[in-house]
């Protein structure tokens, strides 16, 4: 008997070599090392989505993932940020005459934003009221030379009398077109309300000549975009202008924002509204640029599709192409292919953003940053696509409860320990 017992562990040494299966070759199960083609197999809504929704099965392989990096720009003045200067909303960088421009939102009051009914013809009634259009010039994209005001507001009733903010720079046929938001009336009288006008000039330096008329107009009464043109954004694309923006619509606390497409053969219009706007469910603020023979947009902050970089083959019909975080706010980039019509947009990998809020409610104020990413086909930066960012605790921590959280989390603690005590 003692001889069988001694045979038991050769026996079961054999009997797990001859029965151990390779996964790879005989297991139905999906295999250990991630195939970089889809697999011609069975696979989960979410497997599938991994090979058919996304350029790569991995992030760090995909072209429209990114992280991105901020740094903190030199050459603007803020009154230590006490409310009264405002930088925000910047356009797209260009580069020209030897350095990059851009063109963004400046608020100079005697007082930090009161409201709408606290507002005045000085007393602003949001960040963006009372406001003009600036520019500045860079060497480097980190240290900024103010150069001045590039668009001011004109008088009433010229659309934009009451200001004028938000611009974006369009580059056609050797002149230049700031296309900007121009408010007839203090935001949020009635809500953020607008329509898009443009100025053009022979240089970026200016100087810019109002075109004084409405080139995106609002909606008719009941459509999505009736009372807001946000954010205009031209980029030049199958030999057109397409120039995107957002809206806001549906009512306070319900607010929805979208973006909406509307294209031109010239920079003065017509503008034709796409039939299929909107043409992106979520973001804030308009952030896109040519990519390979589509063009790809950032979409962030608002929407069931916040933080996500989406791609679109026809420039309407745009699909989620990667999800990210941290995502830059108004971002504004550098994209020398923008004006070019180009078939194989190269991407992007800096530009401009804003940090809002800077410093609490009470003195609104926003200030202008760069980041860095990389969605271009020209540079493989593996830290950019590292998909995990650290944060400190105290970045978690200052997300805290509020203090109505912390009353229902006391609350259904009270109700449980009552609950368990009556038992
Ligand atoms: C920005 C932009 C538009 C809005 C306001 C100033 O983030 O969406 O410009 O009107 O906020």
């Amino acid at each position: 008997m003692r001889n069988i017992f001694s045979l038991l562990p050769i026996f079961f040494l054999l009997f797990n070599c001859s029965t151990k299966k390779e996964p790879s070759q005989t297991s139905s199960a999906f295999p250990f090392h991630l195939p970089e083609e889809k697999p011609d197999r069975d696979l989960s809504a979410a497997l599938a989505r991994n090979y058919d929704a996304y350029p790569a099965p991995r992030p760090e392989d995909n072209e429209l993932f990114s992280q991105f990096k901020y740094t903190a720009l030199e050459g603007f003045d803020y009154h230590d940020h006490d409310g009264t200067i405002s930088r925000r909303d910047p356009s797209k960088v260009i580069f020209a005459n030897d350095k990059y421009y851009v063109w963004y939102t400046k608020r100079h009051t005697s007082l930090p934003p009161q409201g709408a009914k606290k507002s005045n013809d000085t007393i602003p009634s949001a960040d963006w009221d009372l406001a003009e259009i600036w520019y500045a010039t860079s060497k480097d994209g980190f240290t900024w030379e103010e150069q001045g005001v590039a668009i001011s507001r004109p008088e009433k009733p010229s659309v934009g009398w009451r200001s004028v903010t938000t611009a974006d720079i369009l580059f056609w046929e050797g002149k230049y077109y700031l296309y900007y938001q121009g408010f007839m009336q203090a935001s949020g009288l009635r809500g953020d309300d607008c329509p898009v006008t443009v100025s053009y000039a022979d240089s970026p330096d200016g100087p810019w000549t109002p075109h004084n008329e409405i080139v995106i107009p609002n909606g008719k009464e009941g459509e999505w975009d009736q009372y807001s043109i946000h954010d205009p954004y031209p980029l030049v694309y199958k030999g057109k202008i397409y120039l995107y923006y957002k809206s806001d619509f549906d009512e306070k606390p319900h607010l929805v924002r979208m973006q909406g497409l509307a294209m031109a053969d010239n920079p003065l219009g017509p503008f034709t509204k796409h039939p299929l706007n909107p043409v992106i469910s979520s973001g804030h603020e308009t952030s896109l640029f040519p990519f390979k023979s589509g063009i790809a947009a950032l979409v962030y902050k608002d929407g069931n599709e916040h933080n996500t970089i989406q791609y679109a083959e026809d420039g309407v019909n745009f699909e989620i192409a990667a999800i990210t975080e941290l995502m830059p706010y108004a971002a504004a980039p550098f994209v020398p292919d923008a004006f070019s019509n180009t078939k194989d947009g190269r991407g992007i990998t800096w530009g401009m953003a804003h940090f809002i809020n800077v410093s609490g409610w009470e003195k609104f104020n926003s200030m202008l940053v760069r980041f860095d990413c990389d969605l271009s086909q020209d540079i493989h930066d593996k830290e950019m696509k590292n998909h995990r960012v650290i944060h400190s605790p105290e970045v978690y921590y200052k997300q805290g409860l509020s203090e109505n959280q912390k009353k229902r989390i006391e609350e259904e603690n009270r109700k449980l320990l009552s609950s368990s005590e009556s038992e």
